[in-house]
């Protein structure tokens, strides 16, 4: 089943930065145990985003959630379990008129944003960037693990922490409240994302 409760690593692909490609990357996290995956291209024409998102999807299966970066469109079009936006996309309220119940992830930089993601229907929050990145060169000034207990003491969606997140500063972010954590340079970088993968989710599931 799919729920988004049971997440712990947040599996991002990245084209640029994968050794073996990302459908190999998606099969190894799958593999290792992760519970949600995003389809991440910024680059690509639509009918190829089209096509890797359904093959994809494939390696996903039953139990994993699918959810696409940016294009509303790329989701509808493959079926997929849903969404994420960052602030420049689809506006929140938008997206979830057109989206259904479909899942919808935003990112946000600060509990303003946090209040009108939910209040227009997020399923699930982003927080991003926590510490400095190079992955994304637009992410913004970091704003530590600060900005997850200050969403957490009044809100109640599941937190995906993003930016700058290693294996080593994951149990931090994880007392700050987050459900999830992300990191791409992290899990890219190494020449066995299965294991990377497992490690994260194991830490993620310490006791803190
Ligand atoms: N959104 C906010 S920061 C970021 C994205 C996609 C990049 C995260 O990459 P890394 O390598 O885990 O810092
Ligand atoms: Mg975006």
């Amino acid at each position: 089943m799919k729920n988004l409760n049971d997440i712990d690593f947040y599996f991002i692909t990245d084209a640029r930065l994968s050794k073996k490609g990302i459908f190999s990357d998606v099969e190894d996290a799958v593999c290792a145990g992760c519970r949600i995956v995003q389809y991440r291209e910024k680059a690509k024409k639509d009918e190829e985003m089209i096509e890797e998102a359904r093959k994809l999807m494939e390696s996903c299966g039953n139990n994993v959630i699918f959810v696409v970066n940016d294009r509303v469109d790329v989701a509808l079009a493959v079926d997929a379990d849903g969404v994420h936006l960052g602030q420049k996309d689809l506006d929140v309220a938008d997206a979830r008129k057109i989206l259904g119940r479909k899942i919808l992830g935003v990112t946000v930089h600060n509990l303003q944003e946090a209040r009108r993601a939910v209040e227009y229907g997020a399923d699930y929050l982003g927080v991003s960037p926590i510490f400095p990145t190079s992955t994304k060169s637009d992410a913004g000034k970091s704003c530590g693990t600060e900005l997850i207990e200050k969403i957490k003491e009044e809100i109640t969606l599941p937190i995906v922490a993003i930016g700058g997140i290693t294996k080593a500063n994951t149990p931090q972010v994880i007392r700050a409240g987050a459900n999830s954590v992300a990191a791409i340079s992290a899990v890219m970088c190494s020449d066995d994302v299965e294991k990377e993968v497992r490690d994260f989710i194991r830490i993620i599931h310490e006791r803190v």
